[in-house]
């Protein structure tokens, strides 16, 4: 996968903030502190777009 040039968007809490464009969607889950945003970080070869912790959910 090549992707060049991520950028953060936003963090939706609500339906009427979600991004309207036609880009595909990409669902990830786990549990807290489970290594989603190192995941995240490592597909996209960057090493801080999604912040990561040794905490759970202190991001
Ligand atoms: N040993 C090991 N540690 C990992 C791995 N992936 C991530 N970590 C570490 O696990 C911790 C949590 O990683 P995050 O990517 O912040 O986890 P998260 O799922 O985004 O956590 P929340 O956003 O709190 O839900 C960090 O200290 C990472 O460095 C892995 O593959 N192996
Ligand atoms: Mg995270």
């Amino acid at each position: 996968m090549i992707v060049k040039n991520p950028k953060f968007e936003i963090s939706a809490v609500s339906l009427k903030q979600y991004p309207k464009n036609n880009l595909p969607e990409i669902v990830l889950v786990g549990k807290s502190n489970v290594g989603k945003s190192s995941f995240i970080n490592t597909m996209i070869n960057r090493k801080k777009l999604a912040r990561t912790s040794s905490e759970p959910r202190k991001n």
